[in-house]
């Protein structure tokens, strides 16, 4: 698994200021393309991060909040079966207190050595250095860190976007069967990606979380052929998750079979496919041949009951559809904060 060991090297790393080796860096016009849009795009943001800067609202003190912590940010994903490829481009974060302060956050080129980048809280004075993912390379348990220990006024948050690049050529897009498709957002790509749920920064303390990207949930093909990214994150407390693994009987997977494991939060659930109505899975993950065993894992799973069910037909499951699954060996299964649970089909 030669990208996975790539990946390895991320936790290795400071954090930020990483250097991802594997990546090739963006030709001049790319870059210049990205300059422009990042300027397009922030026009609006930029003011708005000033004004808050001036009002020290970026800052750990000076604003009457009762001290600061650090939050940290990594995302995972659950893999969608058709694409070889799943990249997306991120270009910074907008973190929202509780209390209306608003930070926003700007991957830029550390001016010291334009290979590393840095977290801006305004607008980058140097090139724009988004991180460009490929999700596929993140399912299993693997992590890509997205912000590590930034300190923030300590308190209650309410929300988390994720700043996605998708109005240029190849920013953020899919490779299917050895093409590359442009991926888009519908909403609009000033929105995001937002994650609706609150946590608290401890003052003194840090916050900890990954955030599960679920590409079986969040990859639509149209009917005219476009693939539109309406995702469906999960933000799961890194000091509570755990997993769930296993193996999975070879009589399992016979040919043809898309073989994935689904995940409903709760007890005795009964398995359904993805479509936006309960019950929907919390987390689906595939199943790999791994020296000659099939395996899965299920991770960054918070502490309670889960129901784990098999299915075959994971290729099938359109994400905006009712579709009937076939599933099988349904059980409940408890998750323990730090623990991996095992669980064999
Ligand atoms: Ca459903
Ligand atoms: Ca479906």
């Amino acid at each position: 698994m030669e990208p996975f060991a790539a990946l390895a090297r991320v936790y290795s790393c400071a954090g930020m200021s990483c250097r991802r080796g594997e990546k090739q860096r963006p030709d001049p016009m790319v870059e210049q393309m990205n300059i422009l849009r990042s300027l397009k795009r922030f026009g609006s943001l930029a003011l708005l991060g000033a004004v808050m800067t001036a009002a020290g609202c970026g800052g750990s003190d000076g604003d009457g909040s009762p001290g600061s912590g650090t939050l940290s940010l990594q995302i995972t994903d659950a893999a969608v079966d058709s694409a070889e490829h799943v990249y997306i481009q991120f270009s910074g974060l907008e973190i929202q207190a509780a209390g209306g302060m608003r930070t926003t956050l700007y991957y830029c080129q550390d001016p010291a050595d334009p290979t590393k980048t840095l977290v801006s809280q305004t607008p980058c004075t140097t090139l724009p250095a988004p991180k460009r993912l490929d999700l596929l390379m993140l399912s299993g348990g693997l992590a890509e860190v997205l912000l590590n220990q930034f300190t923030l006024p300590s308190g209650h948050y309410a929300w988390i976007r994720l700043m996605v690049d998708t109005a240029g050529t190849r920013d953020s897009y899919i490779v299917v069967g050895g093409v590359e498709h442009e991926l888009e957002i519908p909403s609009g790509d000033e929105t995001g990606l937002k994650l609706n749920r609150g946590f608290n920064v401890p003052a003194g303390g840090s916050a900890d979380f990954t955030i599960d990207f679920d590409l079986r949930k969040s990859v639509h093909l149209t009917g005219t052929g476009e693939y539109l990214l309406r995702p469906t994150l999960r933000l799961a407390d890194n000091a509570v998750t755990g997993a769930i693994a296993g193996t999975v009987n070879a009589a399992l997977v016979p040919a043809g079979c898309t073989p994935a494991v689904y995940v409903f939060e709760g007890g005795g659930v009964t398995p359904d496919d993805i479509d936006g109505t309960p019950a929907d899975p919390v987390t689906t993950a595939p199943v790999k041949l791994d020296s000659g065993t099939y395996k899965y894992k299920a991770a960054f799973l918070e502490a309670g009951t889960y129901t784990v069910a098999y299915t075959c037909q994971a290729a099938l499951d359109d994400p905006g559809v009712n579709d009937a699954l076939a599933f099988s060996g349904a059980a409940t299964v408890p998750v323990a904060a730090k623990t991996n649970t095992v669980h064999d089909f």
